[in-house]
């Protein structure tokens, strides 16, 4: 996919890089989101709502210089206790060596000291920008404390503090990112926004509603899996597949009469009608696959393959 140019000329292009890492629903999904200007990732108030590693590309111009960012969203660092969040912390682990920039996104409410995260920004050898988010929950001083704090414990290149809902200080954080990408033609084309398939998106929408309409441990033993995308002249057929961990689930999942499964359709239907523009005609079914978070070959099956 890479442009490797027969000469030595430089290009006059920046392309890179930027990966979004950090705990657990610290904002990281929020943040390239606005960063890209597309809602790419699916954003819930629990943690481990991102599974996958999900790119989003922005190309503009810089002061007279064409640039393409590819940043990527990642889930939340966390120690496994499946082999699904072993699966995860690969994705994580990937996208820290590809990295060109480091984007270290934590929270005002998170201590520096012995943060979890910190060993595995020593797999980076590229530059880590301490990204310090949801600053709208706080003040002047304590962002300037806690700011202080980080310095004192990780190595970064600059520390930008942000509110990702809010929108504040985006701007700064693109100028310091986009002006620490290297010279390099474009990996992708101009067009496109993401390396994701449009099933992935319909996946994570309708498990994003998931996310949003159970509690407890629904969300975490739930996956959705596309069986049908079949895009017609006037719709989009979409079959999917909810898949959960023992029957009870299947019970709680469907509601009584079907209620709570008709609801996350609904809301899901609104949602992918407006990401893809168009009319869609949503089927959902549940299955049961006993323990789908422990089994290698079923996470194989559902995407999550990215074992090197
Ligand atoms: N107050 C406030 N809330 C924020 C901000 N940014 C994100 N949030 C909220 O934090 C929660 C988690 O946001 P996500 O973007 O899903 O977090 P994440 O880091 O991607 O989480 P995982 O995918 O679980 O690792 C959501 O409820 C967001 O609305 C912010 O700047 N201020
Ligand atoms: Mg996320």
């Amino acid at each position: 996919m890479e442009n490797s140019s027969a000469t030595d000329q430089p290009v006059n292009f920046r392309a890179g890089f930027v990966s979004i890492i950090g705990k657990p629903n610290v904002g990281k999904s929020t943040l390239m989101n606005v960063l890209v200007g597309e809602r790419l990732s699916i954003i819930t108030s629990k943690a481990q709502t991102t599974r996958h590693r999900i790119m989003g590309i922005l190309n503009g111009e810089h002061q007279g210089t064409p640039f393409q960012l590819i940043y990527s969203d990642t889930p939340g660092v966390v120690k496994p206790a499946y082999k699904l969040h072993e699966s995860m912390m690969t994705f994580v682990k990937g996208s820290l060596e590809d990295a060109d920039v480091v984007l270290f996104v934590t929270e005002m409410g998170e201590k520096a000291a012995d943060h979890e995260v910190l060993p595995l920004l020593k797999r980076a050898d590229a530059p880590i920008l301490l990204v310090l988010n949801k600053i709208d929950l706080s003040n002047e001083e304590e962002v300037k404390l806690k700011m202080e704090e980080w310095r004192q414990v990780v190595d970064a290149a600059e520390i930008i503090p942000i509110s990702a809902l809010h929108s504040a200080n985006i701007q700064s954080l693109f100028e310091v990112v986009v002006t620490r990408l290297p010279m390099h033609p474009p990996y992708f084309d101009t067009e496109e926004l993401t390396d994701k398939p449009e099933r992935f998106f319909a996946s994570e929408i309708i498990r994003e509603k998931i996310f949003l309409n159970y509690r407890q441990e629904i969300p975490y033993s739930s996956e959705v899996v596309i069986t049908e995308f079949k895009e017609r002249d006037d719709m989009i057929v979409i079959r999917a597949e909810i898949i959960v961990e023992r029957p009870t689930q299947k019970g709680i999942l469907i509601g009584e009469k079907g209620s709570m499964l008709k609801k996350v359709g609904v809301q899901a239907r609104k949602d992918l009608e407006a990401f893809f523009d168009k009319k869609v005609f949503l089927e959902q079914y549940v299955r049961v696959e006993p323990d789908w978070r422990s089994k290698e070959n079923k996470l194989r099956q559902y995407g999550y393959n990215n074992n090197d």
